[in-house]
């Protein structure tokens, strides 16, 4: 096992790994920018070595002083959280030369998965249901074009480098068709300098299901159930459930044999998040595989009732998953606190916390590096905390929720607090009756 681990992240997940990492008796140091000096997992890790000025392209972007800070504090493995260096090739590379573990995938996985056009040609290979569209890259217009009379309109353009909607064009008809790959490609280009387009049909009002899986270096793989994630905005998720009010028996099932036969294909190791669309027939498509912890793991650990940050320690560290299946029997919901106006657009509220009180009682987990007098930095992500509750029921677990925000008090900055509570009101939210349009059409009431 590793002796010590070094945290190349900030906020709440930097806490996160850091607690596990006591449990499991493992040193710990923190990194942090000079915006970050006051933040609680620089005082609870063992170590903590400053890393750069405020921008994260010079602090918990840059690897040269990563890499350095590790040197200097004897690490012998490093835990990427989730963004930052999570999914980067190269970081992932420069740990591996300097003989320090990577928590996380090898630098060809996370190039062969972030090219999303050989992730999916990699899927169809290996006989996970992807969406029809085109073989690969598209070579030009024209080709568009033909690609589009057979896959059918609506279609939708997709950047390979892209992620998070980037890049990204539904396409209607053929008279929009040119616009849209002048426009995407630009885009593209811009973001990732990259501009390599590939093509699929467009799904309607799909919903957006992820399974959690687990792999060890034998080639062992299991999944551990699903997350809905259909509630998001702007490509930002907001809540998360589990078990996915639209699950069956059968489609968790499916799903997971599919996610599981995914994993084996990349022969994954460690823990890792396949992604579906699931249509309203209750198909569903491969979309992308995540190589890292994911912000919403934390409703999965509450289901089947284990530390997934353990497991990935446990599993970086070359131990065996002991094949175990999860029947999970409690539901879990999680609300994305974020330091952002929600009756001004969502708009980053960073400042100064002047008192705070968090929920508590039977059922109710709060993942956060905040507390009374925090300064948030206005640099990073405005996720503040996670609120999570789990219940016997999914009826159970919301009232829980609307319990929990109704007794969560931050003043100081404007938080999504007010959201979710209209959101956990909401009928169609209650029926479990939403897809990944939800937001386009949920008004905020304000007061
Ligand atoms: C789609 C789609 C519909 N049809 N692909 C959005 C982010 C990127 N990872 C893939 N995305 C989508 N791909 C086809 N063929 C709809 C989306 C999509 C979406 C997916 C998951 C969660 C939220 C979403 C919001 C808008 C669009």
């Amino acid at each position: 096992m590793f002796q010590k681990i070094l945290i190349a992240n900030r906020g709440e997940i930097a806490l996160r790994v850091i607690r596990t990492c006591k449990e499991m008796g493992i040193k710990t140091v923190a990194v942090y920018s000079t915006a970050d000096r006051e933040s609680l997992h620089v005082r609870f890790a063992d170590e903590a070595v400053c890393i750069g000025p405020p921008a994260s392209s010079q602090s918990y972007l840059n690897i040269a002083r990563i890499i350095a800070a590790c040197e200097i504090t004897n690490a012998d493995a490093v835990h990427p959280g989730y963004g930052f260096l999570s999914e980067n090739a190269n970081f992932s590379r420069v740990c591996a030369e300097n003989g320090i573990k990577f928590i996380g995938a090898s630098p060809e996985m996370i190039d062969g998965m972030g090219d999303k056009a050989s992730a999916k040609a990699t899927m169809i290979k290996a006989g996970v249901p992807c969406i029809p569209g085109s073989t690969g890259l598209l070579v030009d217009l024209e080709d568009a074009k033909q690609t589009a009379l057979k896959v059918v309109y609506p279609v939708i353009l997709k950047a390979t480098a892209g992620g998070g909607g980037k890049g990204m064009r539904i396409v209607w008809s053929e008279d929009k068709l040119e616009e849209a790959w002048n426009s995407a490609r630009q885009e593209s280009k811009a973001a990732f300098g990259n501009d390599g387009m590939y093509m699929e049909k467009y799904i309607q009002e799909p919903r957006h299901i992820e399974i959690q899986i687990a792999g060890d270096k034998y080639g062992n793989v299991c999944h551990l159930s699903e997350r809905d994630c259909s509630i998001q905005r702007r490509h930002q998720k907001l809540v998360e459930e589990t078990p996915s009010p639209f699950m069956t028996d059968r489609l968790r099932s499916r799903m997971g044999k599919a996610a599981i036969k995914a994993a084996k294909a990349v022969k994954y190791e460690g823990v890792g998040t396949v992604e579906f669309l699931v249509d309203k027939n209750r198909d569903f498509y491969f979309m992308e595989m995540n190589t890292r912890i994911q912000v919403e793991h934390t409703i999965t650990e509450e289901v089947i009732n284990y530390d997934l940050v353990k497991e990935q320690i446990k599993l970086a560290a070359g131990e065996k998953i002991v094949g175990k299946e999860y029947f999970p029997t409690m539901h879990a919901i999680q609300c994305r606190i974020n330091a952002e106006d929600p009756f001004n657009d969502f708009r980053p509220s960073p400042g100064k916390i002047t008192e705070y009180h968090e929920p508590g009682g039977h059922g109710i987990r709060i993942d956060t590096h905040v507390y009374a007098g925090y300064t948030i930095p206005p640099f990073y992500d405005s996720m503040i905390a996670k609120l999570i509750t789990v219940a016997q029921t999914r009826e159970e677990a919301i009232r829980k929720m609307e319990r929990a925000l109704d007794e969560y008090f931050i003043e100081g900055i404007k938080t999504t607090i007010p959201f979710h509570i209209q959101l956990m009101k909401n009928e169609q939210f209650r029926k479990g009756d939403f897809t990944t349009k939800f937001m386009e059409t949920f008004v905020i009431e304000k007061y």
